[in-house]
């Protein structure tokens, strides 16, 4: 009996999954590798039912012998291990964003004498409505909220990015590059108090309130499925945020991270350049108790931001602040930093891991920004955000635009050197369903 490799990322199973599997059952005995989530996320896509589920599912169909977990979008670590007379897949990776992964499975086969078998990839209106339902079912409330926790279970870190629109929210959503022998993508979207500020030309001292604040996440929700991180300023008064996570909750957002300030609150990158004071330690424990008391699901996380380092009160203060909040409630943890170098964060999140080996770790590198994503993993963070990189890129751009307008008395240069096309905009825009 020859043996057949299919690698599956789906986890629902239809007609146009079953046909291709009917015609691998004919070339021999099918071994079906099931991709994590993490796998699964690495190309923008997030699983609805989980792992254990999908392994079950499909060992349970009549043509699938075996089931192995595939922790990896390249098939080097499974077919070096299981040898595999041949591959099948669809024709559809030959040119999309997997094309690299069917390159590297072609040179392994090779190297002792497997082979690639592709089928037509089915495409009709059942299908691609189905595919169009289970995106719409994605960013559906219930579905979305868990998705951060549901991440930071199979993540080492993720990455999260800022979202001030509709527009920019897509960004977010679907850009995908290719990276070594695997994809990557964000995991979801900051919606920032500075660039929600910035996008309506107001400064960041919690004058855009919540209304319009949710205003900008609905616009964002309505085009996107990815979790939704929000920035929420100081909370308010624990009166008003035990109402307002409340609200947060029930739209789909996934979490919210408050910081410790009262008074005016100005941007912490001001640092100590304007008065800002930093609340009380029991002050800001009880407005945590009151956020997640109110809260009616599991899923929904308060994080606490730290702005002693930000505010030169010490680490020593701030990792006490750190400790007391998770013992108030918090779900993660957020250290903020306006440094030029890492160090700071970096031995915060060394000595709060002796503390808790796993309440979540939050770090927005935007001053010490040469910082990899791999040394703060290394150190113990779990979520970084990027926290105003895409309407800070935006403005000169724009900026450039107008400019050129005016010194050209016209817009072809300005088109021409600083414009995307306006066949691309209307492709950019969902257009279909
Ligand atoms: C924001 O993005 O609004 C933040 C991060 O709160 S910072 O601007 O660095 O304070
Ligand atoms: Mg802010």
């Amino acid at each position: 009996m020859k043996k057949v490799f299919m690698s599956f990322a789906t986890d629902i199973v239809h007609s146009g999954h079953l046909n291709i599997i009917e015609k691998a059952a004919e070339l021999g005995e099918i071994t079906a590798g099931i991709q994590t989530d993490e796998v699964i996320a690495l190309n923008n896509r997030f699983p609805i039912v989980d792992l254990e589920e999908r392994l079950r599912i499909f060992s349970s169909l009549k043509h699938i012998a075996k089931v192995v977990v595939q922790d990896t979008l390249s098939y080097r670590k499974l077919l070096t291990e299981l040898k595999p007379d041949y591959v099948v897949h669809g024709d559809d990776w030959i040119n999309n964003e997997l094309s690299f992964v069917r390159r590297e499975a072609i040179e392994i086969l090779e190297s002792y004498g497997g082979k690639l078998v592709e089928f037509p990839y089915t495409y009709n209106n059942v299908l691609s409505h189905l595919n169009h339902q289970l995106k719409v079912a994605s960013g559906l409330t219930e579905v979305r909220r868990p998705k951060l926790k549901r991440l930071l279970k199979v993540k080492n870190l993720l990455s999260f990015l800022e979202a001030h629109s509709g527009l920019s929210g897509l960004i977010v959503e679907n850009t995908v590059v290719c990276k070594g022998d695997s994809l990557k993508s964000f995991d979801g979207m900051w919606i920032s108090s500075l660039c929600d500020s910035t996008m309506k030309g107001k400064p960041d001292i919690e004058l855009v309130d919540l209304t319009s604040r949710l205003g900008t996440i609905d616009e964002i929700m309505d085009v996107t499925t990815k979790p939704i991180i929000l920035d929420g300023d100081t909370g308010g008064i624990p009166e008003h945020f035990a109402y307002n996570v409340k609200t947060l909750e029930r739209i789909g957002v996934s979490a919210v991270i408050i910081e410790d300030k009262i008074g005016l609150k100005r941007n912490s990158l001001f640092g100590t350049e304007v008065a800002q004071t930093q609340d009380s330690i029991q002050n800001f424990s009880e407005k945590i108790k009151a956020g997640k008391k109110a809260l009616n699901s599991h899923d929904f996380m308060i994080f606490a931001r730290i702005e002693s380092l930000i505010l030169e009160k010490g680490m020593k203060d701030a990792l006490l602040r750190a400790e007391k909040y998770a013992e108030a409630g918090a779900d993660g943890i957020m250290i903020h930093s306006r440094r030029k170098s890492p160090d700071e964060v970096f031995e915060f999140l060394r000595s709060f891991r002796k503390i808790s080996s796993d309440i979540p770790l939050v770090v927005i590198p935007t001053v010490y920004s040469s910082v990899t994503e791999e040394e703060l993993a290394e150190h113990g963070a779990n979520i970084v955000i990027y926290a105003n990189h895409l309407i800070r890129s935006a403005y000169p751009a724009m900026l450039n635009t107008a400019k050129s307008i005016l010194i050209n008395s016209r817009a072809k240069e300005a088109s021409e050197d600083f414009c995307i096309s306006i066949k691309d905009v209307l492709e950019i825009l969902p257009n279909k369903e």
